[in-house]
């Protein structure tokens, strides 16, 4: 692995983007006058644009951001991972097969980083269902180390995976069940301790349960907040929103104005204490754990702390390109910073 400081990655990586080199190069070129000419040729490096791309092969924050249920792979490879059954009173029977494996994943160019993943990837597979279906996970445990799922929601405490006894040892498995509640926005993660360093490593994913009566159609979007600590001094070296650091910058989210765009929300960055989302020149509706289907606060920024998450709605009602990062200006600049693109004619309403 490379060997990269707080500080330092961002010279390895090259900055997303024109705009983020002007917002951010210039303050620090004047605040690291010492640093003149390594300053100058960062800067130098920020008109050239983006030093590399990450691979997009094995995972791509983009198709993450719009697929749940293994809706992202080809029919029968779906079927390997996820079968829905129809229930008699209406509901589904929804079972999912998650393997937990070690794998290492790329999350700035050039900079690898040694994760631990549900199904190889970071986030894990987002899971979706309906109020009131049935859950069916079979875990199988293909890691190195002891592993769980817990989930967060309504569930018999044997199914909580979060004792000594829960945990799962390398080459075993253990089927987790249980009734998809309440609705709302939640999230999955590993509880084998040491229980930050399982977290960290990757084992982590999105929960949506969806109300019975549905939410109005809308664009949705995933987005995890996440950060990696890749030289293990329990400080995160690198930010996204999906994983991959400036991803959104150089891929833009496609978006219409005047349509409803949902955005599923939920922090999953350890060792910081709280982490944020601003849009400019939008504001949104927030709806806190997706619990209410009314919204108690209309603003263009939302602080969620660990494990916290919040489901946010807007129509854009201009065309063009929308920033949106973290307002902790740190992680912004580490990469934790992309954009949205609005595609269509202006809407005042
Ligand atoms: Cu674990």
């Amino acid at each position: 692995m490379l060997p990269v400081t707080r500080r330092s990655w961002l010279r390895l990586a090259g900055f997303g983007s024109a705009a983020a080199a002007t917002l951010f190069g210039a303050r620090r070129i004047s605040g690291e006058q010492h640093e003149s000419s390594q300053g100058a040729m960062e800067h130098a490096a920020h008109r050239m644009g983006p030093v590399g791309r990450v691979s997009t092969e094995a995972f791509n924050p983009s198709t993450y951001l719009r697929a749940w249920n293994f809706s992202d792979l080809a029919p029968e490879e779906r079927a390997r991972y996820y079968k829905e059954t129809p229930r008699p009173d209406g509901t589904l029977l929804r079972e999912y097969q998650i393997v937990a494996v070690d794998r290492e994943i790329e999350i700035a160019p050039g900079v690898f980083f040694p994760a631990w993943t549900f199904n190889g990837q970071v986030p894990g597979p987002t899971i979706r269902a309906t109020e009131g279906d049935r859950l069916r996970i079979t875990f199988i445990n293909a890691g190195s180390h002891p592993h769980t799922m817990h989930f967060h929601g309504w569930h018999p405490p044997e199914m909580d995976g979060s004792m000594p006894e829960h945990q799962v040892m390398p080459g075993e498995r253990f089927v987790y069940e249980f009734d998809a509640e309440p609705f709302g926005m939640h999230l999955y993660h590993c509880h084998a301790v040491p229980l930050k360093r399982h977290l960290h490593k990757g084992l982590y994913g999105v929960f949506l349960v969806d109300p019975r009566q549905p939410r109005a159609e809308a664009d949705e979007l995933i987005m995890v907040m996440n950060g990696f600590d890749t030289n293990f001094d329990a400080d995160n070296e690198v930010y996204a929103v999906n994983t991959v650091a400036n991803h959104f910058m150089h891929e833009p989210i496609k978006v219409d104005v005047g349509k409803l765009v949902r955005i599923y929300l939920v922090n999953l960055t350890e060792f910081d204490l709280v982490n944020s989302l601003h849009l400019h020149g939008m504001f949104f509706d927030v709806f806190r754990t997706g619990t209410r289907t009314t919204s108690a606060e209309s603003t263009d920024i939302v602080m969620l702390c660990q494990g916290e998450r919040a489901v946010l709605e807007t129509r854009f009602r201009y065309p063009g390109k929308f920033m949106f990062h973290a307002h902790q200006s740190e992680f912004a600049e580490l990469g934790w910073m992309g954009l949205f693109e609005a595609v269509g004619v202006r809407r005042d309403t």
